[in-house]
């Protein structure tokens, strides 16, 4: 037993080993381009949570929003017997509720994950914590609904890792309060080392468990073996279940959902997109479903920016937004997120890559602080269309205050204990503008609009 179990950590470390070169071998080197003007702090060291509770007890629990008054509770045990049972309740340790849900596992070449458990609960009352325990032992945990009206405030961290820096980067996300996390993709940083997925889910566990965190996939969730293309998504699709059947959707890699007065669409960069593409379709049947009265605000996340003037994944997205962009157009987009370059920007609003007041305004917050270090270089000179530009690590927050205003601002870590804003902008609701009320469909010039710049 022993002898088998060392050999068989040496495949491990050797697959480990293997993995991480191919890894290499794929990544696009823009770090090369580090002549930089400024001292950016370099990428920290990943750290390896690791599991210290008993095998049935849960880990890597995460929360996400399921419809209007559900939420999916995701977390893993390495023990199997353990039921996919959620108990929950007002009180602390009074658990007057209880749901069973489903539960999966997956195969990744020698790796075996754990049970892996989603439980949807509810229906539950709107902005209010609740307290819960998985699988009927181990620690309770507490979370709070979201807000059924506006305000509601959203934190944004794409392309987080588990480093030092993504440690510092939720600590400040979680020193001020906030409704959801939405993450434009790249999680964990496995790159098919899926013991990393593990240790990323005990990582985020003390903040996934607390807020829900809706995610859409980056080219770090692909994870497929090259040339034979098998087991894309794997891991991804397995472990952060997305409200996907529940929005139309036939795959976890796209779909949307409403929140307070604000419907918003996960798109996936790594699926098809063209306009016969399954996607593409969803899409168009999604946006005609949405009632801007019931939700003022439209939002899109991608990983992959359509507009990006940094030297890093330069021309990536444009196949995707020649595919894509007219339709969110016409359906009056306001804000476009995208992550993927590791550096903060911000676009005026704009359309078919001219300004355009009627277009949504697109920003990039790919800095959440993971191992590949900080995309350096923006293009010089700078386009009008790009009105900031910042190579730091940090985290956004969108506070949709009513049905006509929101304030957007970005906060670059300064250290682990501290963050300060370094952009802030606020935005009005796009139908409020009349100037565009005929602009998407007549697609004419919009003169003298309104400017949502202030
Ligand atoms: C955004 O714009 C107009 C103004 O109300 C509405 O008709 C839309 O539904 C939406 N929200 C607003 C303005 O409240
Ligand atoms: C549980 O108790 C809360 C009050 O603490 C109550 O609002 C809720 O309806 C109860 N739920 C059930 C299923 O009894
Ligand atoms: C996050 O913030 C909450 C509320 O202030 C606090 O109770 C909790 O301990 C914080 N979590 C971490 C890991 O710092
Ligand atoms: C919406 O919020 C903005 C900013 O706080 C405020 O100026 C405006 O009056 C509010 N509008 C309504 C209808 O409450
Ligand atoms: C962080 O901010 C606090 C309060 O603003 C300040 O007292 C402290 O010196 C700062 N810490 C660092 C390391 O800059
Ligand atoms: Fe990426």
């Amino acid at each position: 037993m022993k002898n088998w179990y060392s050999s068989y950590h040496q495949v491990l470390a050797f697959l480990s080993i293997f993995f991480f070169i191919l890894h290499l071998t794929q990544l696009q080197h823009f770090q090369a381009a580090g002549a930089a003007e400024y001292v950016r702090p370099p990428p920290r060291r990943i750290i390896s949570t690791t599991h210290n509770r008993p095998k049935s007890h849960p880990q890597q629990v995460h929360i996400s929003l399921v419809g209007s008054d559900h939420m999916r509770i995701s977390w893993i045990t390495n023990d199997k017997s353990v039921p996919s049972m959620v108990e929950y309740g007002k009180v602390p340790g009074k658990y007057n509720a209880s749901a069973t849900g489903e539960h999966t596992s997956y195969r990744y070449f020698f790796y075996s994950s754990g049970k892996i458990h989603h439980v949807k609960i509810g229906p539950l009352d709107p902005n209010t914590i609740y307290y819960y325990r998985c699988g009927g032992v181990g620690d309770e945990f507490t979370f709070k609904t979201t807000p059924s009206k506006f305000p509601i405030q959203f934190a944004l961290a794409g392309d987080l890792g588990q480093t030092e820096w993504t440690a510092s980067t939720l600590a400040h996300v979680n020193k001020t309060d906030y409704d959801v996390l939405l993450l434009p993709g790249d999680l964990s940083y496995a790159d098919s080392q899926q013991p990393l997925w593990d240790t990323f889910g005990r990582f985020v566990e003390k903040y996934a468990s607390r807020r829900p965190w809706m995610v859409t996939q980056g080219n770090h969730e692909v994870e497929a073996f090259p040339i034979l293309k098998i087991n894309a998504f794997k891991a991804y699709n397995s472990r952060w279940i997305m409200p996907y059947q529940e929005s139309g959707s036939h795959s976890n890699l796209y779909y949307s959902f409403d929140v307070a007065g604000v419907h918003i669409v996960m798109l996936g960069s790594y699926t098809d997109f063209d306009g016969d593409s399954a996607q593409y379709k969803w899409l168009q049947a999604d946006l005609a479903k949405v009632n801007r009265k019931k939700t003022p605000w439209l939002v899109t996340i991608i990983h992959v920016p359509w507009y990006n003037t940094n030297i890093a994944h330069q021309g990536e997205g444009e196949s995707m937004r020649k595919a894509m962009e007219d339709l969110l157009y016409k359906a009056k987009l306001d804000i476009v997120f995208a992550g993927h370059v590791h550096a903060y920007e911000r676009f005026t609003r704009v359309y078919d890559n001219e300004a355009n007041p009627c277009g949504p305004m697109h920003l990039t917050v790919g800095d959440g602080g993971n191992r590949e270090g900080l995309a350096l270089m923006f293009k010089k000179p700078t386009s009008p269309l790009s009105l900031f530009q910042e190579a730091s690590f940090g985290h956004g927050r969108l506070r949709v205050l009513n049905r006509t205003h929101a304030h957007w601002t970005w906060h670059r870590n300064d250290d682990e204990h501290n963050s300060s804003i370094s952009d802030e902008v606020w935005l009005k609701n796009l139908s409020v503008s009349e100037a565009c009320k005929e602009a998407a469909e007549e697609d004419q010039e919009p003169s003298n609009a309104v400017n949502d710049e202030l």
